[in-house]
């Protein structure tokens, strides 16, 4: 497999379902919500961007399999060889409210591993791609393509941290909150922009020293947990370990992963020790 072809053409394909969305927004009014839960929200553009990406990306290799947030095709529930695992529009909540941080996710994986994918930040026109040993790269405004690396940083009291909060299952919430409450007083600060795709690639090139939360999708982090890597970052479960995937709990981070992950440890494995403040 020439993944470096792939990568490029996969960049391509989630421009072209970002310009979809874009385009969408313009339009876009409440009677299009649909509720999946009570704050799990929906809407025809989400769908609609997932069936443009599977028929694309189908074409490009017929023999992986799919893994996608909206179910367009049959999904692959074994999770072994090669799966695309999408999440056509991460941000929905967002794209809604027209918060403009949402974006398209497409990541190739072999088993548990991330091999290929592209983050298209939608609003910013910034297409964030990387394959396996070829470096992290973002291109803007589909002109500039540049080579992108993680923060410099080395300690946690020198970094901003993003994080997104719980919002459906909630009985870990006292431990996040615990880890929250410590990393308010030891950090540059701590942001919550709604788009776990978009939170892994702003790691990827600096923006944030690191990213962590529990309870996500595969879809959510399938390429962005790549990008990470391949910037030059660490990622791993909250136990140091690599079961983020299909686990969800993840945090990727810069040189400084090591200490949040030490923050981490402490409060997630210690249930009836919280001291919040
Ligand atoms: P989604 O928009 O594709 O569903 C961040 O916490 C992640 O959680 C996002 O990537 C988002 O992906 C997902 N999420 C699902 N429902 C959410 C909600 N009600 N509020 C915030 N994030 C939500
Ligand atoms: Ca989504």
């Amino acid at each position: 497999m020439q993944l470096a072809g792939l990568t490029q053409q996969i960049t391509e394909i989630a421009r072209q379902a970002g310009a979809f969305i874009r385009q969408e927004r313009l339009s876009f009014s409440s009677e299009h919500i649909e509720y999946k839960d009570v704050n799990n929200l929906v809407s025809y553009v989400d769908k609609e961007a997932e069936k443009l990406i599977v028929e694309a990306l189908h074409t490009l290799l017929p023999e992986a399999g799919f893994i996608t947030e909206e179910g367009t095709i049959g999904q692959n529930a074994d999770r072994t060889g090669l799966n695309w695992i999408i999440d056509p529009l991460d941000g929905t909540a967002n794209f809604i409210h027209n918060l403009p941080v949402f974006s398209v996710s497409i990541g190739l994986a072999d088993g548990k591993t991330p091999i290929a994918g592209a983050v298209y930040d939608i609003n910013r026109d910034e297409c964030y791609h990387a394959y396996t040993g070829g470096g992290a790269w973002c291109l803007r405004n589909g002109a500039v393509d540049e080579r992108i690396a993680v923060s410099p940083a080395t300690r946690l009291n020198e970094s901003m941290i993003a994080t997104g909060f719980p919002y459906s299952s909630m009985d870990r919430i006292e431990r996040y909150l615990a880890i929250l409450a410590s990393l308010m007083k030891r950090t540059h600060g701590l942001r919550r922009m709604g788009s776990a795709a978009i939170d892994l690639a702003y790691v990827a090139c600096g923006r944030f020293e690191a990213y962590y939360e529990f309870n996500l999708n595969s879809w959510d982090m399938a390429a962005g947990v790549l990008l990470v890597r391949e910037a030059g970052g660490i990622v791993t479960d909250f136990n140091g370990g690599d079961e983020f995937l299909f686990r969800g709990d993840v945090l990727a981070g810069c040189a400084m992963q090591p200490e949040l992950l030490a923050v981490i440890e402490e409060y997630w494995n210690n249930e009836g020790t919280l001291p919040i403040l």
